[in-house]
């Protein structure tokens, strides 16, 4: 080994939920684990996206780990939905908690990682200049973490500031500013409704205006936490085994077998006590399935705008004219914002862009809207975003960009052909719905892997490699395919889920919709006992 290399046997890129997560699965294996991070501390998303009114619209008691059942009853949380502090802080309890934090190092990023054959290792360089030799590679980089910066003529000549969601400077203070917000995904809609009433004006430049609904947030009672407490492992149980992992149970009632009065009923309880994805499952089957159900629901969150939104050319605007089909957004009071004198929306398929000039923004009509900030709340370059921007060479010289240049192919979203001995956590074509569980089915199908290569290894005295082979990654992309085609999430192409809001970006299905349930059962099961779709090698 030249000077500047050291041997590890674990490396893991990122420290937000992904890497946390699969460096407590892997701390007493007695393995040597390195983590590192571009940003100078964990909680990776949670760590940048600090702009105001940022949460979690995952329900509080299901939006962490469940591996540590005493942490889960005994650390505090008052309110329906995390705030972004709060779940940073969660995550640096938990790292200090396991003390995971003697892994991790941070403003370093990876340069490559290239497989190299010959000695069966990954050989990753980083921005330090050194160099790891590693037997297992783990990226935990995030699926919404490179963000989407729109390519706005003379955006770079704005005289403002001009500052993405998710890179959010935290000494921004936008009181008294004239504040101009680009994009309405769950992001936008949060900082729109916290800012309005302190900023001096507040312009939402809106292209596809998206379906929201409230997210019923509030303070929960203690007998609620202590149900919760008794309660965890059912939940858990019911939670791991279902569609989307949300906490609730998912109904199988479909839409149109309740008659009119009851079902305005039904909308009117999700409304009033639901959040976005609540709306999406827990009291019909086929919102996301069937179109006409779709359409009764686009009916009555339509009306509900109508009904909230006093003006109604600012209403006009905030109808969405497309299904409901795009990971749902809630938050409390959106819609209420633009009842404010100092809120107004410019319909950018009116009236687009032209271009950003030192003063604001010019529409294509001439306005020129002045600002003082410009909110980037223009979403991410999602799920292989950040992994094909680094450099990955698997087998043969193989670059990970270029294998998936058509779009990403992965076995269970968490192995790749070629690429031996990478496990993704949560990548690619990994399970739909609430992120966390689907970390933790992924971090577990790669402790699997990574314990029985182990235990090869100590048999046989020789590394072993673990790879998924072309054909399973092939079947389970159909699998992924097939799970999707009833699935109206995949229908809309404009969105994240499929790619396409990045343009030039392959557009496709990104997840498996086939239910975490079947995922996990699917997944333990080839890395825990069959090795199925699997050649590994000792
Ligand atoms: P999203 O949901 O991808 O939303 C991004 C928004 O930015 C969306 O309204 C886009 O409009 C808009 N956008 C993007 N580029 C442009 C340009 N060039 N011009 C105008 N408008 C633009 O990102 P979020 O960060 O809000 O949320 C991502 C996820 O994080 C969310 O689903 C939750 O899971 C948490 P478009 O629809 O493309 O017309």
């Amino acid at each position: 080994m030249k000077p500047q290399e050291q041997q590890v046997d674990v490396f893991i890129v990122g420290a937000g939920f992904g890497g946390i997560g699969q460096a407590y699965a892997l701390r007493n294996l007695g393995l040597s684990i390195k983590i590192i991070d571009s940003l100078p501390d964990l909680g990776g998303t949670w760590l940048t996206n600090t702009y105001p009114g940022a949460l979690s619209d995952t329900e509080s008691f299901v939006y962490r780990f469940s591996w540590d059942k005493e942490d889960l009853q005994t650390y505090p949380w008052n309110r329906r939905y995390l705030r972004q502090p709060e779940i940073l802080e969660y995550l640096r309890h938990f790292a200090k908690r396991h003390d995971l934090r003697k892994y991790m190092e941070f403003n370093v990023e990876m340069q490559s990682a290239v497989w190299k054959e010959e000695s069966h290792v990954w050989e990753i360089k980083l921005s330090t200049g050194q160099t790891f030799r590693a037997r297992y590679f783990i990226p935990a980089m995030g699926s919404l973490s490179k963000p989407n910066l729109p390519d706005i003529p003379g955006i770079s000549m704005f005289k403002g500031i001009a500052a993405h969601t998710s890179h959010w400077p935290n000494d921004l203070d936008m009181t008294n500013k004239r504040v101009g917000v680009l994009g309405c995904g769950a992001s936008g809609v949060q900082i729109i409704t916290k800012i309005a009433p302190y900023v001096e004006s507040l312009t939402a430049f809106i292209r596809h205006p998206q379906y929201t609904l409230p997210n019923n947030d509030r303070m929960v009672t203690p007998e609620y936490r202590a149900w919760v407490n008794e309660n965890y492992d059912t939940i858990w149980k019911q939670l791991q085994n279902s569609l989307i992992g949300f906490g609730y149970v998912e109904s199988n009632r479909p839409l149109f077998s309740v008659d009119p009065a009851r079902l305005q009923q039904l909308l009117e309880d999700l409304w009033n006590n639901g959040n976005g994805m609540r709306f999406m499952v827990e009291h019909f089957c086929d919102i996301t399935t069937n179109e006409k159900a779709n359409e009764v629901v686009c009916d009555f969150l339509r009306k509900k705008i109508y009904e909230t939104v006093k003006d109604p050319k600012k209403a006009a605007k905030l109808i969405p004219n497309e299904i409901c089909a795009r990971r749902p957004i809630s938050n409390d009071g959106y819609y209420e914002t633009y009842n404010r004198d100092n809120v107004s929306i410019v319909d950018l398929k009116e009236t687009p862009i032209a271009e950003i000039i030192p003063e604001g923004v010019r529409t294509e009509d001439g306005t020129v809207h002045k600002l003082d900030v410009l909110v980037l709340a223009t979403g991410f370059d999602a799920v292989e975003g950040n992994l094909v921007r680094v450099n990955i060479v698997g087998r043969d010289g193989r670059e990970l960009k270029d294998v998936w240049a058509t779009g990403p192919k992965t076995y269970l979203g968490s192995f790749v052909a070629e690429f031996p001995n990478m496990f993704i956590v949560n990548g690619p074509k990994g399970a739909f719905g609430n992120v966390v569980p689907a970390v933790e089915a992924s971090v577990e199908f790669i402790t699997h892997a990574i314990q029985r290569a182990e235990e090869a290894r100590e048999r046989h005295g020789s590394h072993a490699i673990v790879e998924a082979t072309q054909e399973s990654a092939d079947e389970w992309d159909q699998v992924c395919e097939d799970a999707a085609k009833g699935s109206l999430f995949n229908k809309l192409k404009t969105s994240w889920f499929t790619g396409g809001n990045i343009p030039g970006k392959a557009v496709g299905v990104r997840a498996y919709f086939g239910g975490l349930g079947s995922y996990r059962a699917i997944g333990t099961s080839a890395t825990k006992d069959t090795w199925k779709g699997f050649e590994p090698l000792f």
